[in-house]
């Protein structure tokens, strides 16, 4: 029951797609709940530039889960998302109260994007089985996520929505136990295979993104450009792709549709602020930018 194995060039069109028109009488509601289970001491920007960029996308209600600690200087960046705040116990897990508030939020979710600047620690091992193993809505996995089931393979058989894999080649070749140049050797080769045999989309970045679904259907991208090879760009990626999986887009369309985007933000930050000096939060302002010239 496969689809033909095809590969396309992303084109407008495809971003396009992913953008509703907003009904006169729609609400937040309307628009997906996305929760974003990202950052960590030390990796406080991821949590914020994912939250940002899920905002720009569109949806209609974010919330970032994330430890306490760094509370103050996330919301200080980002003020639109409501926040659950992680606390743990002396033994490294989650306190019973953090746990329940999570799946509440969790169980009511259309999204959920877990691992930028998540860490590797064993309590984030421990909330990324959970969450695989509860979430029943389309999970997106970036970074860290992909890390630790590059650690724990089996847990991915639990998940019970769609997952959507964001590697860069670095990640890639953890999850496949290879070396990231025989990553770049067999790029649409080893992307087709994992979603093939996880039944995961795949989104395996870097010049040249591809995005394949589990039937094997593939996009490469041809927009973007090495000034966003820069820490957190990646991070903007994934919070793009979650806010439209949030909003009930297919996953292949919302990881082609973001990759040409994201792209496209970053050739206009390229060319007008130049490729040294673009920052990935640079391309979450220029977003505005695009929709306008595609809604
Ligand atoms: P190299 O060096 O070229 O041999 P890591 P990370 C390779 C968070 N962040 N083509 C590269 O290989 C993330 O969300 C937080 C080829 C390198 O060895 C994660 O949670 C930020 N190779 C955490 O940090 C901003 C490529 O991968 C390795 C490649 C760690 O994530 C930054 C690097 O990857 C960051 O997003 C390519 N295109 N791309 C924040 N402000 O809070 C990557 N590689 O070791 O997984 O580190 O990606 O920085
Ligand atoms: P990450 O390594 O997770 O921060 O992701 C980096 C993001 O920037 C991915 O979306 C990459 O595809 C993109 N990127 C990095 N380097 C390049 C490049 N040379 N050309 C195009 N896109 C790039
Ligand atoms: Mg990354």
């Amino acid at each position: 029951n496969r689809q033909p194995t095809t590969l396309e060039v992303t084109e407008q069109n495809v971003a396009r797609a992913m953008v509703k028109p907003r009904k006169p009488e729609s609400n937040k509601g309307s628009y997906g709940r996305l929760l974003c289970v990202c950052g960590s001491v030390g990796m406080a920007g991821a949590a914020v530039l994912s939250a940002k960029a899920a905002i720009r996308c569109g949806a209609g209600l974010v919330n970032v889960a994330l430890p306490s600690a760094i509370y103050p200087i996330v919301a200080s960046q980002v003020v639109e998302p409501v926040y659950t705040l992680l606390n743990h116990l002396p033994n490294g897990s989650l306190s019973g109260e953090s746990e329940r508030n999570l799946l509440s939020f969790l169980s009511r979710s259309t999204a959920c994007l877990i691992g930028c600047g998540l860490g590797k620690s064993a309590a984030s091992v421990a909330l990324v089985t959970k969450l695989l193993a509860t979430a029943k809505c389309p999970l997106v996995i970036d970074a860290d996520g992909i890390n630790i089931i590059a650690e724990h393979i089996d847990i991915l058989k639990t998940a019970k929505g769609p997952v959507i894999m964001t590697p860069h080649p670095g990640e890639m070749a953890r999850l496949l136990k290879t070396n990231v140049a025989d990553v770049q050797a067999h790029r649409l080769e080893y992307a087709r295979s994992f979603a093939a045999e996880h039944n995961v989309t795949m989104v395996l970045k870097g010049a040249g993104t591809i995005a394949v679904s589990p039937e094997g259907k593939a996009f490469l991208n041809i927009t973007g450009n090495p000034g966003m090879a820069k820490a957190g760009s990646g991070d903007v990626l994934a919070g793009m792709i979650a806010s439209f999986v949030a909003q009930g887009v297919q996953p292949l369309t919302a990881a082609a549709g973001c990759v040409y985007l994201h792209g496209m933000a970053g050739d206009r930050c390229a060319q007008r602020l130049s490729k040294c000096a673009m920052l990935p939060s640079d391309m979450i302002e220029k977003l505005p930018e695009l929709f306008l010239e595609i809604e």
